[in-house]
């Protein structure tokens, strides 16, 4: 039978486990990413394993979230990770070189290559073919260390984009209908492949707008073809020579298709607070509009920003409305310049941020209090934004500029003719602020300023266990609950002890509290626990605070990886009912607990007065990293 992209490349890299659904496989990896925020973490774990020299064929660190530098803990951070680097075989990527999903989509990407990054947007590298994930720091440190990375083998989806998009309707009201056909939970466990006629009309950034998104559905990844778009993207980056072609065989089997219908695709946006609450523009009217924002890994290319531009030309950003834009990388920003785009962007009254997330993960801009914002970002969770009542609608380039000129919600098909964006046939290269790996490694010092704190190691499990419960939540919790981000606390991603005392902040102020008093405990979560963000300091700030288990209805993938990684134990209800009979501050007990997962069957739960069952999924390996308190524990055991 003939093979999907994603099996063709999973099958060129299995070092592992066979790929049959629901297995564990084993991936070899080519390339890593890091970002600052998750960055730290990951070059921690990687020096705790000993490896000199980092074993890949490209590994980046990228600087990109923590640009703010309001005190010396961003600063140290940077240099940290730019010391590390360069004495780790590692390039690395200075702040405002731009986003890291944008600059190696531009820079280092190839078709075929397996890329992990501690990055839950790791995916957008689908856009040019790749088998692109987002995994936790530590996974990222061990395929560094040339180990492999690990996932359960996931089902195949093909999404068939049929005919091509009208006029005004750009690829993010693509991925905005795919999320809203599928729901934020609908991708867990899946690739999800793009095919159709309306691949070869999509360009590449345009192509990794709609993968970047795929981490929204909780896919494992999303791939589109490598083509002659493709190629000609690469080439236009002076990098043809990494270029080959890629595509499923027609008889390849998909567990799950779906379709959709570009010609009848209209301007999309995902309403609060939830990327899948998604409606027509047009449908939800002319809402008044505080602030737009431009930029983000999801929509920052110069396609994308050209297309800004041209609608702002000769206009004016409405009085009452707030644009910022921030280009996806330097390269974007200084194509922008040369061609007199940027000029058109500022004569309109918009506000240039530099190439970086900013926004995106609240480092500043957080909107008036009660404001609606519009952005062309991927999330648009509660109280992300840094302003807690804050409305956030996502919305295409488009749509948002539309809207920052007539200060209302605007479907830009009312504009009239469309503006026609040209790729180009050559980009401005310029890979300057990338600094490569030194020569002599030995020489160089690696710099760790006090913000740079250890990080917590799990313990192997004991015999039994009972605690509290020390929270209990619905479903649907992000990472951004458990560990909110934003330019107050982002400088404390290297200082966990300070961290802990923000984890669950605006669930439950209380919760740090909590668990300090009660040594730790269990979290009851709901469905879907642990989905967006791949930050595993939702894992190990937790761990620090002592939580042993965490019992819900389902896990987010990247999340459930990364307690196993730190040791706590990702229990799932065997009878979903019996989340109705846990309440907050019960004593609860896992009185067999170690033989249970020893032996892989499933775990008694005696919570309120009642016993239940729980289950325990996981491979062998994961099973033997949890008795050990740890993947990183386990790894130094198996070294002696
Ligand atoms: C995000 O978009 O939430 C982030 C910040 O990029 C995270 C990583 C992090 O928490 O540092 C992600 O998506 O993985
Ligand atoms: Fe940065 Fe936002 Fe993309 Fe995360 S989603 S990598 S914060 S731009």
């Amino acid at each position: 039978m003939g093979k999907t992209i994603a099996e063709k490349i999973l099958a060129a890299h299995l070092v592992d486990g066979e790929m049959a659904p629901g297995q564990e496989i084993g991936l070899r990896i080519d390339q890593t990413l890091t970002q600052d925020a998750t960055g730290t973490m990951a070059y921690l774990q990687f020096e705790a394993m000993g490896v000199d020299q980092v074993k890949t064929e490209r590994s980046v660190a990228y600087i990109d979230h923590n640009t703010l530098q309001s005190g010396f803990e961003n600063a140290d951070d940077h240099k940290y990770i730019g010391t590390v680097a360069k004495k780790h075989g590692i390039y690395y990527s200075k702040a405002g070189n731009g986003i890291c999903h944008q600059v190696h989509l531009e820079r280092f990407g190839a078709p075929g290559k397996t890329l992990i990054g501690s990055d839950s947007h790791t995916p957008t590298g689908g856009g040019i073919g790749m088998l692109a994930f987002g995994a936790g720091g530590l996974d990222v440190a061990v395929a560094m260390g040339g180990g492999a990375y690990y996932i359960p083998m996931p089902k195949m989806v093909r999404v068939n984009l049929k005919g091509k998009l009208k006029p005004w309707v750009s690829a993010k009201d693509i991925i905005l209908e795919v999320l809203r056909q599928m729901t934020v939970k609908g991708g867990v466990g899946k690739i999800i492949e793009y095919a159709g006629e309306g691949v070869a009309t999509l360009s590449v950034p345009e192509r990794a707008t709609i993968t970047n998104m795929g981490a929204e559905l909780g896919a494992t990844t999303s791939v589109f073809p490598s083509d002659e778009v493709t190629k000609a993207f690469l080439e236009a980056q002076g990098r043809g020579d990494v270029w080959v072609p890629l595509a499923s065989d027609p008889d390849a089997a998909y567990d799950e298709e779906l379709s959709v219908d570009l010609d009848a695709l209209q301007p999309l946006a995902a309403k609060p607070h939830m990327p899948d609450n998604v409606e027509a523009v047009a449908s939800i009217g002319g809402i008044k509009v505080n602030q737009v924002c431009i930029g983000s890994c999801t929509n920052s290319s110069y396609y994308d920003m050209m297309k800004v531009a041209a609608i702002l030309k000769g206009k004016r950003v409405h009085p009452d409305v707030s644009l910022t834009i921030s280009p996806g990388s330097m390269q974007v920003f200084n194509m922008l310049a040369k061609n007199g785009a940027l000029s058109d962007i500022i004569s309109a009254g918009a506000r240039i941020l530099e190439c970086a997330c900013g926004p995106c993960i609240g480092m500043g801009q957080s909107p008036e209090s009660a404001g609606v914002s519009l952005r062309t970002f991927n999330r648009n969770f509660e109280g992300r934004s840094g302003t807690q009542d804050a409305k956030i609608y996502l919305v295409s380039p488009e749509t948002a500029a539309a809207s920052a000129i007539a200060g209302v919600l605007t479907d830009p098909c009312t504009l009239g003719g469309m503006p026609e964006i040209e790729m180009p046939a050559h980009f401005d290269v310029n890979d300057d602020m990338i600094i490569k790996p030194a020569a002599n490694p030995a020489e160089v010092e690696v710099v760790r300023g006090p913000n740079i704190k250890p990080f917590p190691l799990g313990e192997a499990l004991a015999a039994s266990y009972t605690g509290k419960v020390v929270l209990k939540t619905e479903d649907n919790i992000t990472t951004d609950h458990i560990l909110p981000a934003g330019a107050k606390l982002l400088p404390y991603r290297s200082n966990i002890p300070h961290y802990s005392n923000y984890c669950f902040i605006n669930v439950d102020p209380k919760f740090p509290e909590r668990c300090r008093e009660n040594g730790g405990g269990v979290i009851i979560g709901g469905a879907n626990y642990g989905q967006g963000s791949s930050r595993e300091h939702a894992a190990l700030v937790p761990l620090y605070l002592g939580v042993k288990a965490v019992l819900a209805k389902s896990f987010a993938r990247i999340h459930k990886a990364n307690l196993v990684n730190s040791g706590i134990l990702p229990l799932t209800f065997a009878d979903p009912a019996d989340y109705d009979k846990v309440s907050l501050n019960d004593v609860i007990s896992l009185p067999h607990v170690l033989e249970e997962i020893r032996n892989g069957g499933q775990v008694t739960v005696t919570a309120g007065g009642r016993t239940f069952k729980a289950d325990c999924d996981i491979s062998d390996r994961q099973r033997a990293a949890l008795l050990a308190g740890g993947t990183l524990n386990y790894a130094k055991a198996q070294a002696k």
